[in-house]
């Protein structure tokens, strides 16, 4: 494929649109995203080696795992774009974190993609997380390709795993392609769109590219290359030819079909077929909604959302990188947008294309294309920025935090960066802070959504701001912002297991032990509004 590049004619936004895909890889924690994403780089030729998750002194980092906590657990904690061309194609790439105590930043990145991959652990199969996350796709008719993975290991049997899609996540599953022996012995795959047989082979550390070799189906030397996998796979593929379920692409865009791909993200085998069928099947960017009726990508007025917001990327800059999602239109460097939430024009200054944390400055960006601008606190996550009239983009999900503690710094000389430290990551999202009304110090309250957060807060302040810090866990489990006549409020005794805060704005935050104290209280005060964040600012719009 190519596109040549032909400037300011409206052919060219179709074009550019058309050969854009943006897509997220999802899953439960540890089936191989990160891996695969680093393998998917691997075969486009944007990394010339593979690095690995956890990296040994003598190997590469993942390119898309490169906060230091990110490393040192091997688990990703936050979500990474990676954009790159492959083909002709602008793949824009978003590897997610499957950690539930880190699904805001998942389900967020959801909202900026045109389509998903889900990663499935081959011996484990649908995992909690991956069910959620399906869940998500499904809301927003977000089409889904199937990668299984970890075929090197010993797992469930394919058709067992096919069954287990259909019936737990009500989407048809339709297979590619097909694993040629098992765990240790899983040696390729059958092609079930053309009636050959891809044959791989293992590199030294899996950090190039593993060669291909390609048969004909049926061929006469296969039973013998096949050995004890030739009897299995002949009943097998006659099976799935037979009665399995056929392609239908419209079913694919709606979300109700899976096209299902076996592989292993750690040997390289079974990616690259992957690669190039998932650029053939994904969709270029679609419509979005908006306050002004549905943004075509090709319309001329440009449009796009914040979804992210990520400080210290580049050890070198410690800025702050905001992610916008392009929905419609061209956007140029240096051109003047409108800034919905705060009600007035700026400049786009330095918008950056992203690959991991390393980046690079861009002239111009087209729907589909996640752009990175440096943030000197202009933007929140949501915030929509438009050319000509004012509009809103669809809202971000937030989650309500379900984790406290008091977080205590270390160092009462290094307020500042303290201060600055939980202003930022607060920006990000990572956590809420709210602060206790009644202390002349006031200390600051952490509010998560999983506990894992704890930990990345402590790690980042520490790295990101030289903060050493401790949290003190509280024993509560909601948030409720509460409101009405002052009266009322003020004559309020709070029972025992709750505590009263305030936010940054001020607002009073009840933290309650329990769902039956929360409802007891509601019942007692019908006058009182007990509302989430995210209720409370829709309240204020
Ligand atoms: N044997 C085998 N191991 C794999 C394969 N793919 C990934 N792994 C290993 O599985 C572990 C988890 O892999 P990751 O790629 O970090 O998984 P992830 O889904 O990104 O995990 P989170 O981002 O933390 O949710 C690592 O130790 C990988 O080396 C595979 O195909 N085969
Ligand atoms: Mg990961």
């Amino acid at each position: 494929m190519s596109f040549p590049i032909e400037r300011s004619s409206s052919d060219e936004l179709g074009r550019e649109v058309a050969r854009r895909r943006t897509f997220a890889i999802i899953s439960h924690p540890d089936a191989g995203k990160t891996t695969l994403t680093e393998k998917l780089l691997l075969y486009a030729g944007a990394v010339h080696l593979a690095g690995a998750v956890q990296a040994r002194s003598h190997q590469r980092a993942a390119k898309s795992d490169w906060m230091e906590l990110e490393q040192a657990r091997g688990i990703s904690i936050t979500s990474t774009a990676l954009q790159f061309e492959y083909q002709g194609v602008r793949v824009n790439l978003l590897d997610t974190p499957g950690h539930q105590d880190f699904s805001e930043d998942t389900y967020r990145t959801l909202m900026a993609v045109d389509s998903a991959v889900m990663v499935l652990d081959s011996a484990k199969g649908i995992e909690p997380q991956t069910k959620k996350l399906f869940a998500v796709c499904r809301k927003r008719n977000i089409p889904i390709m199937t990668f299984i993975n970890k075929m090197d290991l010993p797992g469930r049997h394919p058709f067992d795993l096919l069954e287990e899609i259909e019936q737990t996540l009500g989407m048809t599953a339709v297979p590619f392609n097909w694993p040629i022996g098992e765990g240790s012995g899983f040696q390729g795959l059958y092609d079930l769109q053309e009636p050959q047989v891809l044959f791989f082979q293992r590199t030294l550390h899996n950090q190039h590219r593993a060669p291909m070799r390609v048969e004909t189906f049926p061929h006469p030397s296969l039973a013998e290359t096949l050995g004890e996998a030739y009897g299995p796979l002949q009943e097998e593929i006659a099976l799935l030819t037979g009665a399995g379920a056929k392609f239908d692409r419209d079913r694919f865009l709606a979300g109700q079909l899976t096209p299902v791909f076996f592989g292993s993200a750690l040997t390289n085998f079974g990616v690259e077929p992957f690669l190039s069928a998932f650029l053939q099947l994904a969709p270029p960017p679609g419509p979005r909604r908006s306050s002004q009726g549905p943004m075509q990508p090709t319309g001329d007025k440009f449009s796009g959302f914040v979804f992210k917001i990520q400080a210290n990327m580049d050890p070198q800059h410690r800025d702050r990188m905001a992610f916008l999602r392009i929905v419609s239109g061209r956007f140029e460097k240096d051109m003047m947008v409108y800034h919905s939430r705060l009600d007035r024009r700026i400049r786009m200054t330095r918008p950056h294309r992203l690959f991991g944390r390393d980046r690079e400055t861009i002239e111009e960006a087209y729907p589909g294309d996640v752009v990175g601008l440096v943030n000197p606190g202009l933007f929140i996550i949501g915030d929509t920025l438009c050319s000509g009239s004012p509009l809103a983009l669809d809202a971000i999900p937030q989650f309500p935090p379900e984790c406290f503690g008091v977080l205590r710094s270390q160092d009462l000389t290094k307020q500042k960066q303290f201060q600055k430290g939980l202003l930022q990551l607060e920006e990000e999202g990572v956590m809420q802070i709210l602060y206790s009304p009644d202390h002349v110090r006031r200390e600051p309250v952490l509010a998560a959504v999983g506990e894992l957060q704890f930990d990345v807060v402590g790690s980042r302040l520490e790295t990101e701001y030289g903060v050493k810090t401790l949290v003190e866990r509280m024993p509560f489990a909601l948030a409720r912002w509460v409101s009405g006549d002052p009266d009322v409020l003020a004559g309020i005794y709070w029972p025992q297991d709750t505590r009263r805060l305030v936010d940054r704005d001020s607002r009073v935050v009840i933290l309650f032990g329990s769902e039956r104290l929360l409802a007891y209280c509601t019942k007692e005060y019908p006058s009182i509004k007990f509302q989430l964040r995210e209720e409370v600012a829709q309240t204020e719009q």
